[in-house]
């Protein structure tokens, strides 16, 4: 069923000389190495509009055939927050205590994670994200996995602008999300993002991010 092509409209353009360009990266680059996975909140209330701006924002993303194969689901009530903890940390013990190598729980020690999650209960949301896959109502998506990661980097990036904290949490394998939050077949789990403030006590690990010179290669 070839569907003919879109109507067309100019680029949009950002205007900035080369100078305002660098001075506005730099200023991004500034406010997002502020941004650290925290996992100790506080139960200070997060403004529901933040969430939606930000959630809006990440659904700008770009996507494979333009099919924005994803859906965030923003979790505050208690009890469901309480249930996808109960589920989280099931899966979290079976990955610490048998299904981990010893490589990869020698690679995460340093960050002394476990298979306790209470801030899947403290933080005052949760958004959960889902890929959304074909069923009888949507399309076969293409680059899911890409599509939904580019969103999420903006969600991200969204809240942290917004003075929010995030972790993104991913209990493996997600399987018992769906049916907590009443999600269909087709909605596959992609990430767990807690936001909130952190808690008054909050620390992060003192790690440092490698430096641009190690990440990017010019030719
Ligand atoms: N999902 C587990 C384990 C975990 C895995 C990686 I890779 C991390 O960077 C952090 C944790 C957990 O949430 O504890």
């Amino acid at each position: 069923m070839a569907t003919g092509t879109y109507p067309t409209r100019p680029a949009p353009r950002l205007r900035r000389d080369d100078a305002e360009a660098v001075e506005v990266a730099r200023a991004f680059h500034d406010t997002m190495s502020q941004r650290r996975s925290v996992r100790d909140f506080a139960d200070t209330p997060v403004p529901a509009e933040v969430l939606r701006e930000a959630v809006a924002t990440a659904a700008t993303a770009p996507s494979g055939a333009n099919l924005e194969p994803w859906r965030f689901v923003v979790v505050r009530d208690p009890e469901l927050k309480r249930r996808v903890r109960e589920g989280a940390e099931e899966e979290e013990r079976e990955f610490y205590h048998r299904r981990a190598s010893e490589e990869w729980l020698d690679a995460l020690a340093p960050l002394n994670t476990d298979e306790h999650k209470p801030f899947l209960e403290e933080a005052p949301a949760l958004i959960v994200v889902f890929e959304v896959h074909k069923s009888e109502t949507e399309p076969r998506p293409y680059y899911v996995k890409e599509s939904v990661g580019i969103a999420v980097g903006l969600l991200l990036a969204g809240l942290h602008q917004a003075g929010l904290a995030t972790l993104t949490h991913t209990p493996s394998p997600m399987k018992f999300l769906g049916p907590i939050l009443g999600r269909p077949a087709n909605e596959r789990p992609y990430v767990v993002i807690p936001v909130g403030y952190p808690g008054e006590n909050a620390t992060v690990p003192d790690i440092s991010r490698k430096s641009v010179e190690e990440v990017m290669v010019e030719l």
